[in-house]
């Protein structure tokens, strides 16, 4: 992402890094409603470019798991968008769900990372990630790079509509040009997060959660260190906790927020004064410089401050530290994680 993004964002036409993808987004800004289809991670991407999409282009998203979505009869018609998400571009069931609504007359889009993977070759158009190998088979760079297209698909097509401002279009084109020496700045306190992952490396459950656009990231967080480090993780939106997972609840539980200060920062305090009510043991992530989270939690990773519409492409990286470490701490192969494969075929 550092890569491909460092000094190429041209303030004045967002769509020159989108590919094929950029002569779509007229279509993209006159439908009613898209369809996003993916597996695993590149699901959880897709998730956060629902909440983007909608947020800032005022356009109906839905997010189907693809291996879902190919085995009923969905409702898809002539002239729909769909967009398929994976950093292989073998995934059978997301080539199957392009296929299905190919036959249906959909327009189907791909966001890829492998250049001339099979899902790149069946779509109309589409856009490479350009976020390198991924050397391990658990999706890590490819999500960053994934949700970094989703958001210049959005801010690109609602500059079209003209749902957003200048102001917000320029504030968050130059946020994302920011967004590499931001990573680069939480990568330099990885010790801090290697010193928590020792703590918890042989707990067995963790809970994972985040409100609005990181909720997804939560879903993300669990899903990683459930790959790579075999530890059972869910990951919920936080207000949803008062409807069950509180149960799970107890000195035993790991329990990793998403905190940062954006809108919903007063309800995940009171989110965390919930879990720390039953003596759960609190992992936030949290903004620079912010006092009151910390005060109340028992550890913290800061992550500096961008638009929270961004926010996803920095919290996502210490989730994906916490998984690393636990999982190398517990002697696991990172890149080789058992029973899964780098793309799944059947
Ligand atoms: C989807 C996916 C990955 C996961 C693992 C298995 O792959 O579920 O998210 O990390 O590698 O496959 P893709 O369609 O994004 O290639």
């Amino acid at each position: 992402i550092a890569d491909s993004m460092r000094g190429r964002i041209n303030p004045e036409d967002a769509t020159l890094l989108l590919g094929g993808l950029g002569s779509y987004l007229d279509k993209i800004a006159k439908t009613k409603r898209i369809v996003i289809v993916a597996c695993g991670t590149s699901w959880h991407a897709g998730l956060v470019g629902e909440y983007l999409l909608e947020e800032l282009a005022r356009i109906n998203v839905e997010v189907e798991y693809a291996s879902e979505f190919r085995y009923r009869n969905p409702i898809i018609k002539e002239g729909d968008i769909v967009i398929a998400i994976s950093q292989s571009g073998e995934t059978a069931d997301t080539m199957a769900a392009l296929e299905l609504a190919k036959s249906k007359g959909a327009i189907i889009l791909g966001v890829c990372n492998v250049v001339g993977s099979s899902i790149a070759r069946i779509t109309h158009a589409g856009v490479y990630t350009h976020a390198g190998p991924e050397i391990g088979v658990a999706s890590t760079k490819a999500f960053t790079a994934q949700v970094t297209v989703l958001s210049l698909i959005a801010i690109a097509v609602a500059q079209k509509k003209g749902t957003i401002s200048n102001e917000l279009y320029r504030e968050l084109i130059f946020g994302l040009d920011a967004i590499p020496a931001k990573v680069e700045k939480i990568l330099k306190n990885v010790d801090k997060v290697k010193d928590i992952s020792k703590l918890f490396t042989f707990a067995s459950n963790f809970i994972f959660l985040g409100r609005g656009l990181n909720f997804p990231v939560a879903l993300e967080g669990a899903l990683k260190l459930k790959e790579i480090s075999y530890i059972h993780a869910e990951g919920y939106p936080a207000a949803e906790m008062k409807h069950g997972p509180i149960a799970l609840i107890d000195e035993d539980m790991p329990v990793v927020f998403i905190a940062i200060k954006d809108s919903s920062y007063e309800k995940i305090v009171s989110n965390i004064q919930e879990v720390k009510a039953r003596k759960g043991r609190v992992i936030a992530i949290v903004t620079e410089g912010d006092t009151q989270i910390p005060s109340m939690v028992d550890f913290t990773i800061e992550v500096p401050r961008t638009n929270e519409l961004l926010s996803p492409l920095l919290t996502s990286i210490p989730l994906q530290l916490i998984s690393y470490y636990i999982a190398v701490l517990r002697g696991r192969n990172v890149d080789q994680p058992r029973n899964l494969a780098k793309s799944v075929t059947v």
